[in-house]
């Protein structure tokens, strides 16, 4: 029986992509590489220095700056991103999003963020529902990131689970990978082609529902 979720943060439960793009942009501006909506999308849950090198890359300038020129890009564009994310209230939790944390909150699930982002429990205060999760997992003691399963592993240790009893969510195809390679039961939100390897399926996060993913799963979560 399923006893925990565990949650991307990023296209799952708010839409910080936009902030992140709008504050790379900046520094894209800066070292004069362009911007596409191809470099955009590369950067959806990749770490913060492998986003400035693919950013640097799309421009050929990744020989252009030390390292430690690349901590001041990296702080300069986490710096703004924060300034972005101050912005966020309960208004930019995704639709469905409110409802199912606290239904799963007062059924007593244990529940977990696995997100790639240092700034992880910034946002979730920000946005009013820290208090749901148990844990957040701190991307900066993983050795590899998504599609490694080491994130997921790592959230259902940090809530006392084995990952047979968890549910992973995720709208990103390498997340999905992760989940499933960790044991836990995947859920995908988005494009089902795009996220076939999920075990449940959702196109939007408005279908996040207990009733919906029993439902799916054919076989009673409680
Ligand atoms: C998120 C975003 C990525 C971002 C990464 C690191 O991942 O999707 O674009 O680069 O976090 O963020 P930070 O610079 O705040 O540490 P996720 O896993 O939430 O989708
Ligand atoms: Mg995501």
């Amino acid at each position: 029986d399923i006893q925990g979720f565990v949650f991307d943060l990023d296209g799952v439960i708010t839409d910080t992509a936009r902030l992140h793009s709008q504050a790379w942009r900046h520094i894209a501006e800066q070292v004069g590489t362009p911007w596409s909506q191809k470099l955009q999308d590369s950067l959806k849950g990749i770490s913060r220095m492998e986003s400035l090198e693919l950013i640097l890359q799309a421009g050929n300038r990744e020989h252009d700056f030390t390292d430690a020129q690349k901590q001041e890009l990296a702080t300069a564009k986490n710096k703004e991103y924060l300034r972005l994310v101050e912005q966020l209230t309960p208004a930019d939790i995704l639709p469905g999003v409110s409802d199912f944390l606290r239904d799963l909150y007062n059924h007593e699930y244990r529940m977990a963020i696995a997100s790639a982002s240092k700034n992880a429990p910034t946002v979730l205060e920000h946005l009013g529902i820290a208090r749901y999760f148990h844990n957040v997992v701190d991307p900066s003691t993983l050795k590899h990131g998504k599609p490694d399963p080491e994130i997921f592993t790592k959230a259902a240790a940090l809530i006392n689970l084995d990952p047979q009893v968890c549910i992973g969510v995720e709208d990103a195809a390498a997340g999905v990978a992760g989940i499933n390679a960790a044991g836990e039961t995947s859920i995908g939100i988005g494009d089902p082609q795009v996220l076939s390897a999920a075990d449940i399926n959702f196109t939007s996060t408005e279908q996040l529902s207990l009733a919906n993913i029993r439902h799916a799963m054919r076989q009673p979560v409680a």
